[in-house]
């Protein structure tokens, strides 16, 4: 009897179960009532009572391992043979949702390709400056409002009356990278700043504290008003289309003289007049005009023999004329919402 036991036990665990029907066979043959165990069991009467204590122990012990095996095994097949059906083990995994860019760098980025095609190279320059090289170079007289608290953003001031070309503050333009570039470069120059720009001013569907801004800057000997009207409309061309048309109007900056800002045609109406050109057919996107002689000076650079031009424009601006945006602060929330839209974009 316990040699049966033995040899029974050794069998049970070498026993192969793959599937289901296996599992069934293995069940039948030493676990149900007609099975191997439940004989030993009946024979179990016929034991010398001197060895029932020790074949007794030999034989639960037997069906505690051979039902552990069917139960392990029920788990793993049963659990298995139920996805089959549904899983498809050959299909593709899900892909990792892939984020998308923002509007603000997809417009920064094309601008900058729009003017790298006709020589102009990148330059940057710290967002925290000095006086000097956001107002005092720039030609903004002493007592100009831009450098009123009112507008600016001081980190250190040395007197709240006056302004002092030491005064530490955020700049309010990206000029001051141009300031930079004129001070340490000889013309000729050639050179687009994109950056962040700060201004104190209250948060609305139009203005916001923080934005974004991409100025120009092209000097060299004999540079025209001519080259300046040319090379926007080749901008505007590019950027917005080539039906797009362009007006210049006499405008007014300090560090600029003639000064002009410029519109383009509106691309939602075609010009015929729609709210958002307020029915005027033209969309104000970009400031410009003749770098004043006293920028070049302040600069080190002969007013005599070199000449130049330059603009300015915002970012945010150029992106909503271009996305249709109609609020500023959608720009700066990152709602995924909105930032999705431009997956297609690049
Ligand atoms: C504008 C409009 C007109 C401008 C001027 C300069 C510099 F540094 F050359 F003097 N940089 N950018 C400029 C001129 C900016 O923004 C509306």
């Amino acid at each position: 009897m316990l040699e049966k036991i033995t040899n029974l036990a050794h069998e049970i665990i070498a026993s192969e179960i793959s599937d289901s029907s296996e599992l069934e066979a293995f069940r039948l043959k030493y676990l149900s009532k007609k099975g191997i165990i439940s004989e030993l069991f009946d024979e179990f009467r016929n034991v010398p009572s001197e060895l029932k204590r020790e074949v007794g122990r030999k034989l639960n012990e037997l069906k505690q391992n051979a039902q552990e095996k069917y139960n392990t095994y029920k788990g793993t097949i049963g659990a298995a043979e139920d996805r089959s059906g549904v899983n498809d083990l050959t299909r593709p995994a899900y892909p990792f949702p892939s984020g998308s860019r923002h509007p603000i760098s997809i417009v920064r980025r094309e601008i900058i390709d729009i003017f790298s095609r006709i020589g102009f190279v990148v330059s940057e320059g710290p967002e925290i400056e000095d006086d000097n090289h956001v107002f005092s170079k720039l030609n903004f007289a002493p007592e100009h409002p831009a450098r009123d608290m009112q507008d600016t953003f001081y980190i250190y001031r040395n007197s709240v009356e006056d302004s002092n070309p030491d005064d530490i503050l955020l700049r309010t333009h990206t000029s001051s990278v141009q300031v930079r570039v004129m001070e340490k470069q000889k013309p000729p120059i050639r050179t687009i700043s994109p950056g962040r720009v700060f201004r104190n001013e209250a948060i609305s569907a139009r203005a916001h504290c923080i934005f974004h801004q991409i100025e120009g800057l092209y000097i060299d000997e004999n540079v025209s008003f001519a080259d300046l009207k040319q090379t926007l409309l080749y901008f505007a061309r590019e950027l917005y289309g080539k039906d797009i048309r362009i007006r210049l109007r006499p405008s007014y900056f300090p560090f600029t003289e003639p000064s002009a800002e410029m519109d383009v045609s509106c691309n939602l109406c075609g010009g015929k007049g729609c709210n958002v050109c307020k029915y005027t057919g033209w969309l104000e996107v970009l400031g410009c005009g003749m770098v004043h002689p006293n920028v070049l000076e302040a600069c080190n650079i002969d007013s005599k023999k070199y000449t130049g031009f330059a603009f300015g424009m915002g970012i945010e601006r150029a992106a909503m004329l271009k996305y249709q945006v109609n609020d500023l602060r959608l720009y700066f929330e990152n709602d995924m919402r909105f930032l999705e839209q431009f997956r297609s974009a690049f």
